[in-house]
């Protein structure tokens, strides 16, 4: 435990930053366990950089891109889950593991998107029941023929009915995994439809979204075992002109039908925050999902950092007092970096923010606004900045069993080493 002496000196250390924030309100004994509850559903696609077990060579199409060639990738289900349980034991805290339609295990038979079933995801049942890992699940509307000209909006009825086929077992599948796990599955549909250059049709396409949805999600499944989200963006390589699954067109869709809305935090314009806009959704759907992730420049998927928007999104959910009704989802893909300290890395970053969330004294806050003090609110966000939140931070690590500080990179050097080299 390098940052530190030894774990006495931890405790001494916590000892004193429990004293500061017990100062203002807070019990830091009690944020911790509570932000060691709150569950995190890890994106299996940081693994295998988007590929999948299909057979392909990585992802293609679909607006979205992985970059880089670090070595070490996971090539089937077996390294896969083996690379999430090693990532597991660095990240504290509830776990959900996070999966797509393209990581169904065929035993080497071609079977069709649209003809998926629970049998195809046997061993990850088998896993997550094992491992108590709930997971989650999404339907894969890229890498694939017929994903090239629009999906759920496609103007072919043909390519519509396989994709709406598709959805409706990515949702079947859920829900079994669902009733595997004893919880919901969250079931987040996103595709890329959309366009280069300025259509001039911009109504057939969304109208014909809007009927492959409702088509989709008119086959009733115990929502004891399944969630529905859909999730927007505002543009993605070769969509630069229109998404057809907008913001709007999917916070309208998610209110009128009652399912989750997706905010992703790479999926608008930079200076568009979506920390601002939890308030504003719960007021009209039964919940949101939540993609952390980091927008840089064109890009939406970088690996999320514990960044002042992070901690604002965390914060809104607990001020909003609803962490019941958000699910926390990591989505980020880098192929140039050790994608288990990747996880390790953005997981981590989130547990943070939670963590931070469960910290603010936001009854002082409030009360100073409500007094008309706002200089005092100001003055008392600009302080918490400066906090010991380091200290609890590593309390928690240490609580939860898992490397302290920079501890966790020792044991990624050692499998990189020992298992992610011998990959070729
Ligand atoms: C893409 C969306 C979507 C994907 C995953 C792989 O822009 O954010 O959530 O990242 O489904
Ligand atoms: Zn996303």
């Amino acid at each position: 435990m390098k940052p530190y002496q030894n774990k006495e000196a931890l405790e001494q250390a916590y000892g004193l930053a429990k004293e500061v924030y017990a100062n203002i309100g807070v019990n830091t004994d009690k944020a911790i366990k509570a932000a060691l509850n709150v569950p995190v559903s890890v994106n299996c696609w940081q693994g295998d950089d988007v590929t999948g077990f299909e057979g392909s060579q990585g992802l293609s199409g679909g607006g979205i891109l992985a970059t880089g060639n670090y070595p070490g990738r996971a090539r089937n289900g077996e390294e896969l889950r083996a690379d999430a349980e090693f990532a597991f034991s660095l990240i504290p805290g509830k776990k959900r593991f996070n999966l797509h339609m393209l990581y169904a295990e065929t035993e080497g038979k071609k079977i069709g998107r649209d003809e998926l079933e629970p049998e195809h995801f046997q061993k990850w049942m088998t896993w997550s029941k094992k491992k108590k890992i709930p997971l989650d699940l999404n339907p894969s509307f890229f890498s694939h023929p017929l994903a090239e000209n629009g999906t759920l909006s496609s103007a072919d009825p043909k390519i519509r009915q396989f994709w709406i086929r598709h959805t409706i077992a990515s949702r079947r599948i859920a829900s079994a995994f669902g009733t595997n796990q004893g919880s919901p599955s969250v079931n987040d549909i996103w595709l890329p439809d959309g366009s280069k250059d300025l259509p001039a049709d911009r109504h057939s396409p969304r109208l014909r979204l809007r009927e492959a949805l409702d088509e989709s999600l008119a086959v009733p499944l115990d929502p004891k075992t399944v969630t529905d989200a859909v999730e927007c963006k505002l543009f993605g390589i070769g969509s630069e002109a229109y998404v057809v699954g907008s913001y709007d067109f999917y916070l309208g869709y998610a209110a009128k039908n009652q399912v989750k809305l997706c905010l992703d935090m790479g999926h608008f314009h930079p200076t568009e925050l979506i920390s601002d806009k939890i308030s504003a959704v719960l007021l009209f759907t039964p919940g949101l999902l939540i993609h952390f992730s980091r927008g840089i420049r064109w890009d939406s998927d970088h690996v999320c950092l514990y960044s002042d928007e992070l901690r604002e999104v965390c914060r809104e959910i607990f001020r909003q007092n609803a962490p019941d009704r958000i699910d926390l989802a990591l989505d980020f893909f880098d192929a140039s970096i050790n994608r288990i300290a990747a996880w390790t890395i953005g997981a981590r970053s989130l547990r943070k923010g939670i963590l931070d969330a469960l910290l603010e004294p936001t009854k002082l806050l409030v009360e100073a606004e409500k007094a008309g003090k706002n200089h005092e609110r100001l003055a008392l966000m600009e302080e918490l900045k400066t906090f010991p939140f380091a200290t609890v931070w590593d309390k928690l690590c240490l609580e939860a069993g898992v490397p302290v500080g920079t501890d966790w990179l020792a044991p990624i050097g050692d499998y990189e080493k020992n298992t992610l080299s011998k990959r070729t």
